[in-house]
């Protein structure tokens, strides 16, 4: 019975695909319609009824992605950006069926009388950039995919070339010119290009781009993410001109000594040996550069320019010329580097005032993406009094890079490599290398960048070092003019804290009474993990306050000491400032987090929990706890914002959004921010 059932659906497929061609399969491929005999009936892959109807097409892609440029936005380009059409493509068959022809890819239009089961409705759209999720209610769950289309008028002038550029987009993307997939992409935070100058028409060109929002569990990242998976176009999308030898990529950064400008350009195109010239005129240099046949020159060049530093961000306007083209951007110089626990900027220490952030807008619903995104960012930052910002937990967007730049805010930039992803797995790294790439190339010019962050909160075992370690060395190879950094976890080395509330609060539950008169001697938290040995600056993400207390409530009923939770979180404020924390890396550290959640405009006492009150209490705990270790060099705590989380199921309290924000959803401050705010102002006047 069940073989009849399968030979029927199989009868009716080969039909199908003999009528309509099987999509775009070779003839020699297509399955002719020969009942079974009774062994290939028995065979192991007739018995899998789970099987789809219409089985993936074998799909080309028909050009690697171009080597990235630099300074996209220094160039001469058409901007794409806009309201695209889109089709949901829940079951991902968009590339499949045979009613499909070649896939929606190939953005066929019925003629009357026609049967094509697809279509862009004009009237649905999607704004580009943009997710997809805060702009269509029926879409804010979905994760999957959606096709993306739309069209513009180009005539490419002789002598140039054009590449399609997109500033980035989650996850997984696939790209149709004109019908013919010329790019594919995976990665979400990243920007990618593609030459399409072979594969434009003078006049109207159709855009189609597929984009599916999920990664697997090898990708970087995985889908278990605190945050939402915003799904789309989330960048922009150009299609840049250039003439066909062009300035592609550079680098120009001060020396370590500050005594010169020094770096490479590398030129792309036929002439790639034709030289080119690097002018700072407010600094008198007009300094030809030798590439050689593959376009690169290196160069340095005595100069002493002022410092770029928060307070007083002095930029240069660089350009660099070769044959027709120029492209130019202003850019600053400092140095950073560090000497035993203190991080240098221009040779001087420098604590770090910060916080933290998700890309998410201060403005709108959804990911942040644009110039007024990043200003409002910023200006948070300086309500904050704060000099520092930590762009967790993957690359933002370029906006907000160029953004801090302007305004002279110090920049922790982070790669998701965040939790336990497959650190066995070569292609994983390989996808985390090509993803640093991507970001060093886009920010390599910018000063504000003093971090390459490795990673967030990942476990201790051999393969994530072996992971890390070589991440770091590709890192090192690509650019060797920033610290690198990860943040660790941070319930590795709170063993002696649980121990500590533990004894007192059985003391002062008169279990072991003589505690209480002695006073307790102050609890080390020592970090040890070994990325430390790997990374220049160590990152340590510490809750205390919030996460510790049920596990040591816990840990204490189950050796019989009945306390609630709420008694050791009295206990763990009260307590806070007799603790230190330091490694055993002759390093700086960071808190590159801490915090604890509160819904905005929900008040409380010291210990109701999700009260802004509360919160603000934790702050104040921890940043006396901190002042007083001695081995901090900057904080950046968890978070500007309260960020989408489909983690966070308390739905009367977070409702899906993670409520660790110093302001709510919409913008409005808790108590929590007046407290930091005073705190570093503070700080900044010592
Ligand atoms: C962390 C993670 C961050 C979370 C945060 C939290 O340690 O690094 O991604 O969102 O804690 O709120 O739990």
């Amino acid at each position: 019975m069940h073989a009849v059932t399968l030979n029927r659906v199989r009868l009716v497929a080969m039909l199908v695909a003999l009528t309509w061609g099987w999509g775009c399969r070779p003839p020699a491929e297509a399955p002719t319609a020969v009942e079974p005999t009774e062994t290939s009936a028995a065979a192991p892959e007739e018995e899998d009824d789970s099987t789809p109807f219409f089985g993936p097409r074998e799909i080309v892609v028909l050009e690697e992605l171009a080597p990235l440029m630099t300074n996209v936005f220094g160039r001469k380009a058409l901007s794409l950006d806009g309201d695209w059409t889109y089709i949901v493509d829940q079951l991902q068959i968009g590339d499949a069926s045979p009613l499909l022809r070649g896939g929606v890819g190939e953005d066929e239009v019925a003629k009357p009388g026609e049967l094509l089961e697809y279509a862009f409705d004009p009237a649905r759209t999607l704004r580009v950039p943009g997710d997809w999720n805060s702009q269509d209610p029926s879409l804010f769950w979905y994760r999957g995919v959606v096709w993306y289309r739309t069209e513009f008028e180009y005539q490419l002038p002789e002598g140039k070339r054009a590449f399609l550029y997109f500033g980035g987009g989650n996850f997984a993307k696939d790209v149709y010119l004109n019908g013919k997939l010329i790019a594919r992409h995976r990665g979400g935070f990243t920007p990618f290009n593609s030459d399409v100058t072979e594969y434009l028409e003078p006049g109207l060109n159709r855009l189609v781009v597929k984009v599916n929002s999920l990664s697997e569990p090898t990708d970087v990242p995985t889908e278990y993410n605190d945050w939402l998976n915003y799904g789309g176009l989330t960048r922009e999308v150009l299609l840049v001109e250039v003439p066909r030898t062009f300035v592609r990529e550079y680098s120009v950064q001060l020396s370590p000594e500050r005594d010169a400008i020094e770096g490479w350009v590398q030129l792309d195109g036929p002439d790639a040996g034709q030289g080119a010239t690097l002018r700072i005129e407010e600094l008198g240099i007009e300094e030809p550069l030798d590439t050689d046949d593959d376009g690169r020159a290196n160069f340095r060049v005595p100069a002493r320019p002022e410092l770029w530093a928060p307070g007083s961000p002095t930029r240069y306007a660089v350009s660099i010329e070769s044959g027709e083209d120029r492209v130019g951007e202003p850019i600053g110089f400092r140095s950073i580097e560090t000497r035993g626990e203190d991080i240098l900027l221009n040779g001087e220490p420098v604590f770090l005032r910060g916080i933290s952030t998700h890309e998410e807008s201060v403005l709108h619903p959804g990911r942040a993406y644009g110039p007024e995104d990043a200003a409002a960012i910023i200006g948070l930052v300086e309500e904050l009094n704060g000099n520092y910002l930590r762009l967790a937990h993957y690359p933002h967007n370029e906006h907000m890079v160029r953004a801090a730049d302007e305004a002279g805010v110090l920049l922790w930039v982070e790669m998701p490599v965040y939790h336990n992803i497959s650190f066995s797995n070569e292609d994983t790294l390989a996808q985390a290398k090509r993803q640093y790439s991507e970001m060093i190339t886009r920010d390599r010019n910018r000063a504000a960048v003093i971090f390459w962050s490795l990673a967030n909160e990942t476990p201790g075992t051999r393969a994530r070092n072996r992971f890390l370690d070589a991440l770091a060395a590709h890192v090192r190879a690509e650019d060797d003019t920033r610290l690198i950094t990860a943040a660790l976890i941070g319930f590795e080395g709170m063993e002696e804290v649980g121990k500590y509330i533990g004894t007192q609060l059985a003391a002062e539950k008169s279990i072991i009474a003589d505690l209480l008169t002695s006073d307790p001697d102050p609890v080390t938290i020592v970090i040890d993990d070994p990325l430390g040995e790997t990374v220049d600056v160590i990152g340590y993400n510490e809750y205390l306050g919030w996460y510790m207390a049920p596990f040591i409530a816990a840990a204490m009923r189950e050796q019989g000491l009945e306390v609630d939770e709420a008694e050791v979180r009295e206990r763990m404020l009260a307590s806070m400032s007799l603790f230190r924390i330091a490694t055993k890396f002759d390093k700086p550290l960071i808190i590159s987090e801490f915090g604890a959640g509160a819904r905005q405009g929900r008040r409380g006492g010291a210990v109701a929990i999700w009260s802004e009150d509360y919160q603000a209490r934790v702050y104040a705990s921890q940043l006396e706890f901190l002042e007083k270790s001695e081995s901090i060099r900057g904080i950046s705590p968890w978070i500007l914002k309260d960020f989408r989380a489909p983690y966070r199921l308390n739905v009367p309290v977070q409702d899906y959004w993670n409520r660790k924000g110093l302001v709510s959803e919409t913008g409005k401050k808790k108590l929590a921010f007046g407290v930091l705010s005073e705190h570093y102002a503070e700080r900044a006047a010592r």
